[in-house]
């Protein structure tokens, strides 16, 4: 029992140095507040079972080695139902609860708002492209997205799969050839964040990199209608 007091309690320090150390990307979307908790309940899961593991093993290992000049055999011992019972209900408890947390994350990040902005993204070998319906299908290489409004991208692949990932929004989706997928994003801070293609797609997979630039409303607003100006004029743009 000391054993398993000590496992636990070097665990929730670990888990509590874990938690306090920043080691994520800043946080830039709505989105990112659910992953992050669903990953810390995971981690702290994670690193308690560890600890707690290994004081047994390392308890175990010391206590009942062989001594040198013991040659008997060891007690005719065949297992411990309360034991089994236990660390056959612990982890199925555990297990459910992350799926629990994880559903509840899904579903509120999957939940996408009526006045949400829609970005039509296409992959191909190896670049990204981003266009925008509601402002007159005007086309552009990097991601704008105005800060405070949910943007729905919907995702398709002209070749191979291929995922868009934004480390600061924590969003994460496959683009497939034939098919559309949806994923939210609602930025909370303006600023310029890598996105990248997260799926190896070839040969080009790790220059398959553009920027997600996140604007205030009326400075995104601004943006559209200068992309929108060219072509109105007439020029190829
Ligand atoms: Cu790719």
């Amino acid at each position: 029992m000391r054993v398993v007091a000590i496992g636990l309690l070097v665990g929730a320090i670990t888990a509590a140095i874990a938690v306090l150390i920043p080691w994520l990307p800043d946080q830039a979307s709505e989105e990112a507040d659910w992953i992050d908790f669903v990953f810390w309940f995971t981690t702290v899961i994670c690193i308690l079972i560890f600890a707690l593991v290994a004081a047994v093993t390392l308890y175990s290992v010391f206590k009942f080695r062989v001594r040198p000049d013991d040659d008997s055999d060891g007690p005719p011992i065949h297992g411990h139902t309360g034991l089994e019972i236990v660390w056959t209900a612990v982890p199925a408890i555990l297990v459910t609860a992350i799926a629990a947390v994880s559903t509840v994350a899904l579903a509120q990040n999957e939940s996408i708002p009526k006045d949400h902005l829609t970005v039509e993204v296409t992959a191909r070998q190896f670049v990204w492209s981003f266009k925008y319906p509601e402002y007159g299908g005007i086309e552009s290489g990097m991601l704008y997205l105005p800060k405070g409004r949910t943007a729905e991208l919907r995702l398709t692949s002209l070749d191979v799969i291929h995922s868009i990932w934004v480390p600061e929004f924590r969003q994460k989706q496959d683009a497939v050839p034939g098919t559309v997928t949806k994923v939210a994003v609602t930025p909370t801070k303006t600023g310029r964040y890598p996105l990248l293609c997260t799926e190896l797609c070839g040969l080009g997979h790790a220059l398959m990199r553009t920027k997600s630039v996140v604007l205030e409303e009326a400075a995104f607003e601004q943006w559209a209608r200068e992309q929108r100006a060219p072509s109105a004029a007439g020029s190829a743009g």
